[in-house]
């Protein structure tokens, strides 16, 4: 059979479901990402388009992510990894999106080849795509549906089964240089944990960690892979005592329920469970493993969280200092990405204090990637702790190459070459930056507490609204000014006036149907009291409990 015939008497065993209203799916902020019961059409087609990006890219191996990371169970995702291990180009978002609304299999088969054809593509040409998937049950089926269309369209694949989403980018980056002076580590599951674990000894220079680490995996992916890369770190030399919590796995209702990074970060405090034993550190981890925040419970002033702003800056001061100290602070040019949900204190602090700039783009890291890629170091984290650090190849270099002038130069040479290899270089892992995090702390000596008196946070308040159709909401200027509807923006300056130091914007949110506001304030209740004025310029917020930390 021809492949064309191959596609559509597979695609005619994943039909795809109508969302109705003439509604499109549409390739958002992490590909596309909805219940899971409409989306196995959408991972099929999704599966044509990798080996069609693939075939354009000479045959360099393309990922697929089958996940819905801080979504409930309920959910799934899918998403294209670039050769590199970055996020699919953006032009090719809208490809993407052209495929998997073709309304029957003829005219989706046609689609395939009309792609080919202006994309000027060969489809005899060779195509490798690799994919997993996180603990999500329905993650089974997608990933069938997905070999289905490798299958019909002659592509080769390997199925990694489950992976956090950064392992996934890791392997594709790594089997595209393999062998090459490029190479990313070993094409394996263990090759990841054997260059982390390896970079993390390597980074402390025989300082040891001070005190357990208790990390909440949202009983997602990251427990069970968190618990394999410790088998990987020598405990006696590095002191790393962790303690893994939320790690079950086997019940799919109870992921990213009422633990992991985004209720830590929304809710602004410690999941219930564990109870939170004052002052030990610990951090919490999404449903696949790529957003980090940091906290823990002040004996007398309560929760303090550390969230992703917290680890961008203390990336950046650490970095910046060892790149000074390594006498390479003329020829790196240092900067940060950050999202208009930043914390307005942590932008002073980086600007003013560290004196670094500071550049602002729209929520989504594949945004921040692209223009941190700019820098020789480009720190970039989004408030929710997804982000990472990326070296250009001549910082690389240098770190590996520049004659040390004196044993301390050395030192920070090494230093730097060593988190070069620890900090995943093709997207945000939770994993991953807590080793980071871990080193820094070990290296400046400092516990939780010392960390957080860097800069003082502004009072700030994040909501979610439900509104009937969120594709109404327009924004400019990085996400931080609507343009429509009509009006709101006015009514939100109107709001803000009213308040000292206040800001507030909001935005509809790629990944959840809903809108998200964002206000901040000089205090806690301004903050608040902002927030919910705002809010119901599109629907009504929901109340506060009496238990509720806010109040
Ligand atoms: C995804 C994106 C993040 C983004 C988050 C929330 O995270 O990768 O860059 O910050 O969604 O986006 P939104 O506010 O548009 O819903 P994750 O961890 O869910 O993959």
């Amino acid at each position: 059979a021809s492949i064309d015939e191959n596609i559509k008497a597979a695609s005619a065993k994943h039909p795809l479901v109508s969302l109705g209203d003439g509604k499109q799916y549409t390739y958002g902020t992490a590909g596309f990402r909805m219940k899971a019961d409409l989306l196995e059409a959408v991972t099929f087609r999704v599966g044509l388009l990798a080996s069609l990006r693939s075939r354009k890219l000479g045959g360099q191996t393309i990922g697929v992510m089958v996940t819905a990371s801080h979504n409930p169970a309920a959910d799934n995702g899918v998403k294209i990894v670039d050769p590199m291990g970055d996020m699919l180009e953006q032009d090719w978002e809208r490809h993407a999106t052209t495929l998997v609304n073709a309304s029957s299999d003829d005219e989706l088969a046609a689609i395939y080849n009309k792609l080919a054809v202006d994309l000027k593509i060969d489809l005899s040409a060779p195509a490798k795509v690799i994919y997993g998937r996180d603990t999500r049950p329905s993650g089974h089926k997608l990933v069938a549906a997905l070999a289905d269309a490798l299958q019909a369209t002659n592509t080769e694949f390997v199925d990694y089964k489950l992976l956090t989403t950064p392992q996934l980018h890791y392997l594709v980056r790594a089997t595209n240089t393999e062998g090459t002076p490029l190479s990313y580590g070993k094409v394996s599951e263990a090759g990841y944990y054997e260059k982390l674990a390896e970079a993390f000894v390597r980074a402390l220079r025989g300082r040891r960690v001070q005190g357990n680490l208790i990390v909440d995996c949202a009983n997602g992916v990251g427990g069970p892979k968190l618990a394999e890369l410790l088998k990987y770190i020598p405990k006696d030399k590095t002191g790393f005592h962790v303690k893994i919590v939320n790690d079950d796995v086997l019940r799919p209702e109870v992921l990213n329920l009422d633990c992991g990074a985004d209720f830590v970060k929304t809710k602004q405090r410690a999941p219930p469970s564990p109870k939170p034993v004052p002052g030990v550190r610990s951090c919490s981890l999404d449903g696949d493993a790529d957003r980090l925040i940091y906290y823990y419970v002040d004996a007398e002033t309560g929760f303090v969280m550390l969230d992703g702003d917290r680890i961008s800056s203390l990336a950046a001061s650490f970095i910046g200092d060892l790149v000074e100290s390594a006498g390479l602070k003329d020829e790196l040019r240092i900067g940060v990405v950050q999202t208009a949900y930043a914390n307005g204190a942590s932008t002073n602090y980086i600007t003013q204090h560290l004196k670094l700039p500071v550049i602002c783009t729209p929520t989504g890291v594949k945004h921040l990637h692209h223009v941190a890629q700019g820098f020789d170091v480009g720190v970039y984290f989004e408030a929710n702790g997804h982000g990472t650090v990326l070296f250009s190849s001549d910082a690389l270099s240098a770190f590996k190459t520049k004659e040390p002038q004196s044993p301390a130069q050395k030192d920070a040479l090494d230093t730097l070459a060593a988190l070069g290899d620890l900090i995943n270089q093709t997207v945000g892992d939770a994993i991953s930056d807590m080793l980071l995090v871990e080193v820094i702390l070990a290296h400046k000596n400092w516990t939780l507490s010392d960390w957080a008196m860097t800069y003082t946070d502004l009072p700030n308040r994040l909501v979610r609204v439900e509104v009937g159709n969120k594709d109404l909401f327009r924004t400019t200027d990085a996400e931080r000014r609507l343009l429509s509807p009509v009006g709101c923006q006015d009514e939100i300056d109107e709001v803000v006036r009213k308040y000292k130091d206040a800001r507030a914007f909001a935005r509809a949110s790629g990944t959840e149907n809903a809108c998200r506001v964002y206000a901040e304030a000089a205090t806690r209740s301004e903050a608040n009291e902002l927030a919910e004025r705002v809010a119901p310029a599109f629907s009504a917020p929901p109340p506060l409990s009496p238990s509720d930390p806010w109040l």
